[in-house]
């Protein structure tokens, strides 16, 4: 009886401690750009495992002064970008960052960053849970 009570509550329980886990981040990499570039862009394909839809709500990183989601489009023949408050990842779906689309504005890079070189940038979700995924700088191919 007691094994059947600890059982209960912790399928009651695993719905929302599970959210984070489901989130996946994969292909994360952030464009190489000259040394005094006060921008640089980040891509990544982000995966939601989950039967429900996450929101990204901020995105921070200690190697940044500021970082803004944004999502490029042609508008009369020129390319434009728009910032996204918040991104959502709808359920067993995923939403690729990349040229072109959707993608990180790396803003004030607060040490030079080089080819090979590894970025922290942290992702909080819309439920409040966090992650951190490690970005490889590298030349855009
Ligand atoms: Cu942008």
């Amino acid at each position: 009886m007691m094994q059947a009570r600890f059982i209960l509550i912790l399928v009651l329980l695993m719905p929302g401690m599970a959210l984070a886990d489901h989130v996946l981040v994969g292909h994360a990499w952030i464009r190489e750009a000259p040394p005094m570039a006060r921008v640089m862009g980040g891509y990544a394909q982000i995966h939601n495992r989950s039967g429900s839809a996450v929101w990204i709500t901020n995105i921070t990183s200690p190697d940044f002064g500021e970082i803004q989601l944004h999502r490029s489009f042609m508008h009369k023949g020129m390319m434009r970008m728009q910032h996204v408050p918040e991104l959502k990842i709808p359920a067993r779906s995923s939403v690729t960052l990349q040229p072109g689309g959707y993608h990180l504005m790396l803003f004030s890079p607060k040490r030079a960053l080089r080819s090979g070189d590894r970025v922290l940038i942290r992702f909080t979700l819309g439920n409040g849970r966090h992650f951190v995924i490690p970005f490889t700088v590298r030349k855009a191919r």
